[in-house]
């Protein structure tokens, strides 16, 4: 386990105990958390041991490092891969006299002179913290990028990144130098630790190289190639991260129109969810045209057990009228797949037949936003390409709403536009970027794609897939 580079999610354990951490836990753990650090605060010594010994079990099921706060004893008794220390704590000279050479040994630290010393020492991994003003550790002081910066300099050990960090300051605190990143509240009072802790762990992908995250589309095909799996595994290769499908129906299909539907057997759907899951880890999944209750029920299942950030595109009808998500089905996306998704994204059709209510206007959309946030989707981007006028696009992150004006371009080459943006969306997220800057890259990538479409077929084309991707990497790469 020494031996390992030690990085990416450090989880620590807030005040919850029992079954509440355990539930806590397994779900973090489900999201990418790579680390654990259990502090057991309030419990008798034997209480504590227990609940080390539970931790350490649910580590060892994930894969994940186990490190104990404070107590090297316990980090023995409880057979811990490490332990973690304060300034107030054992030294790390004795506290590696009694762990012997293999157990890992971490300190806190907020100074460059006091992680030299802790390196000297003979520490494996430097804390660093508190980073920002955290509600959580009261006599924390809080102090900058700049000092881990200047730490980053100053020791070639894993810097673990503590204090006030959540999704929206992650990314600037890797790029400061931090190898692993250390979280309690952004996780353990999160409704949702498990997407809490995806949504953090997927930044991790940002600066790795290329294929930059693992997204799996579930979708139907279109043999025109301008949506469905076609336009999700371009999309999401040509912007850089790993594709893999899993095909609910097959469509034939061109830009008149789709002309017949061959659904695939839900048992079927299930088998290839489990080859790919079962082997290739995704992260995030896109979802597409999903036909049947069967095949809703199925997909939620797997994004409760493998704790995948979805991107749900409910999918209805095809333009041209054809039914892509038969009755029955829109209850089952509204009772399973709706409390398990991440980022829904509806056109106004969509969210007005998942509400109820009707959605014509930008005040509609708000209100249908909200109540889709209330049936479970904890984002939602409600894309307002049919609004009269002005199109406008609003994205409900949590409880913070963004204003999207869309540029509307006039073109008959919109075919597979709804595929596309969220394949875009689903694959930047995997790549790293955070939620709000995913949309707006997505949303300059599918404006790209139909201004550069190529103008194929004689009713609605397809859009430029490849033409889009370069334009926007160019753009990441070189802003
Ligand atoms: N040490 C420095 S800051 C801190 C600790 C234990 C608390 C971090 O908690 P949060 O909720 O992630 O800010």
């Amino acid at each position: 386990m020494k031996n390992k580079k030690l990085g990416g999610l450090y989880l620590i354990t807030d005040n919850s105990h029992g079954e509440e951490l355990q539930n806590k836990l397994a779900a973090a753990l489900k999201g990418g958390t790579r680390i654990v650090q259990y502090r057991g605060k309030d419990l008798s010594a034997s209480e504590k041991l227990q609940e080390a010994q539970m931790v350490g079990s649910l580590c060892r099921k994930n894969g994940a490092l186990f490190i104990v706060n404070d107590d090297p004893n316990l980090a023995l008794d409880c057979k811990a891969d490490g332990v973690h220390l304060g300034q107030q704590d054992m030294s790390v000279t004795q506290a590696r006299a009694l762990l012997g050479p293999d157990k890992i040994i971490g300190t806190s630290n907020r100074t460059v002179q006091q992680a030299l010393d802790s390196r000297r020492a003979g520490a494996d991994y430097i804390a660093v913290g508190s980073i920002y003003p955290t509600g959580t550790k009261h006599d924390a002081v809080h102090i900058g990028l700049d000092t881990l910066r200047a730490i980053r300099q100053a020791v070639d050990l894993p810097l673990v990144a503590i204090g006030g960090i959540d999704r929206n300051r992650a990314g600037e605190v890797i790029d400061a130098g931090a190898d692993a990143i250390a979280l309690i509240s952004a996780i353990m009072s999160d409704p949702s630790p498990a997407l809490a802790a995806r949504e953090i762990a997927l930044q991790f992908n940002l600066r790795a190289p290329v294929p930059r995250g693992r997204v799996l589309t579930v979708a139907g095909s279109d043999s025109g190639g301008g949506a469905g799996i076609q336009a999700d595994l371009k999309t999401v290769t040509l912007l850089g991260a790993y594709g893999m499908s899993v095909i609910t129906a097959l469509t034939a299909q061109n830009t008149r129109g789709v002309h017949g539907i061959y659904p695939i057997p839900p048992a079927f759907v299930g088998e290839q969810l489990m080859a790919v899951l079962d082997d290739l880890n995704p992260e995030v999944i896109k979802t597409g045209m999903l036909l049947d209750a069967a095949i809703v029920y199925l997909v939620a299942q797997a994004l409760e057990d493998h704790g995948l950030l979805a991107v749900v595109d409910p999918v209805m009808i095809a333009k041209g009228g054809a039914l892509l998500l038969r009755e029955e089905a829109v209850q089952s996306c509204r009772e399973h797949l709706l409390p398990r998704t991440y980022l829904l994204t509806p056109n106004l059709p969509e969210a007005s037949e998942l509400t109820g209510l009707p959605v014509h206007t930008e005040a509609d959309m708000e209100t249908a936003a909200r109540r889709l946030q209330k049936l479970g989707a904890r984002n939602v981007l409600l894309k307002g390409g049919h609004l009269k006028g002005k199109a406008v696009d609003l994205l409900l992150d949590g409880d913070t709403l963004h204003r999207l004006p869309a540029t509307r371009i006039d073109s008959r080459n919109t075919h597979g536009t709804g595929c596309t943006s969220s394949a875009a969306i689903a694959a930047l997220l995997a790549a790293g970027h955070p939620l709000p800057e995913a949309v707006k890259l997505a949303k300059e990538f599918i404006t790209e794609a139909i201004r550069t479409a190529p103008d194929l077929g004689v009713g609605h084309g397809p859009v430029n897939h490849f033409a889009a991707a370069k334009y926007l990497l160019h753009k990441i790469e070189e802003p």
